[in-house]
């Protein structure tokens, strides 16, 4: 790994902002691969969450961390491509009831804007009912489903019984993801697929979409 890609890492665990955004914005001139810099975000905040459980970081810091997440969000969605084309059909996306994280659903839907879908992002610690009504309202190909916490996985169950329980499962198509999301996660779920990582989730949410 080049210096550059550990120095990055480096101010990530270390919440260091203004050393961690200084190598973005270098890294970025430099023409990287954003999704090499995604993985080292990835890294990064393995690290500080492997702090959080270990008591040697506290929220205080997972909130910093939050923060400076959100800028390294911004200063690299536009890395990712902008297209204007035709529209390659509707995402309904959200996080789930109780969660809060949003950080890696905003890096899917960028992705998916980039892609050429209309993404109607619901925000976070979104109701079952909200995205029932979001799928009567928008008709959606796609509604993506976020969560990184242990309790998501119960929230996200809870929505995808209720779109069913409206009449509305056999017309979208329903992908979970998230740190914590697996095979078992689609399986207890009802899912139709999932993901943990935003580049992996989005071919797959491109392949539920028909293909496109
Ligand atoms: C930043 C952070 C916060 C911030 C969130 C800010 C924000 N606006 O999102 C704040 C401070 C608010 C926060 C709060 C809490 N947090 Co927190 N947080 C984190 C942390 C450090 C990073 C998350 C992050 O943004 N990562 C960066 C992004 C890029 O990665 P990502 O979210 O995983 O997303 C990627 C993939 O998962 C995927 N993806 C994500 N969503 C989707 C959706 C789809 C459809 C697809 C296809 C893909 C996909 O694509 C992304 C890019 O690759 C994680 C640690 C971790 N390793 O996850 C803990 C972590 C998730 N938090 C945790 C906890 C415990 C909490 C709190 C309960 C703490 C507390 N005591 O208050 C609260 C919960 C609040 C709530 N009700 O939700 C735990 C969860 C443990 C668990 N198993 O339940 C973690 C794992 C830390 C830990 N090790 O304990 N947190």
């Amino acid at each position: 790994m080049t210096d550059v890609r550990e120095e990055f890492i480096n101010a990530l665990v270390d919440l260091d902002e203004t050393t961690c955004l200084d190598l973005l914005k270098k890294r970025i001139e430099a023409q990287e691969d954003p999704f090499v810099i995604l993985e080292d975000v990835r890294k990064g905040t393995d690290v500080v969450s492997e702090r959080f459980e270990e008591g040697r970081y506290f929220v205080s810091d997972l909130m910093m961390s939050g923060e400076i997440l959100k800028e390294i969000m911004a200063e690299l969605k536009p890395a990712f491509g902008d297209t204007k084309m035709k529209s390659k059909g509707t995402i309904v996306a959200g996080t789930v009831e109780g969660d809060v994280h949003d950080i890696g659903k905003n890096i899917v839907t960028a992705l998916l804007e980039a892609d050429g879908f209309t993404v109607i992002d619901l925000g976070v610690d979104q109701s079952p009912d909200v995205f029932v009504k979001a799928i009567k309202e928008y008709d959606p190909v796609v509604v993506s489903l976020s969560g990184l916490l242990t309790e998501a996985i119960e929230s996200m169950k809870k929505t995808v019984d209720a779109i069913a329980g409206a009449g509305l499962r056999d017309r979208v198509k329903i992908i979970v993801g998230g740190g914590r999301c697996d095979e078992e996660t689609k399986e207890y779920t009802g899912a139709d697929d999932w993901a943990d990582d935003a580049a992996g989730g989005v071919r797959k949410i491109k392949t539920l979409a028909g293909g496109v």
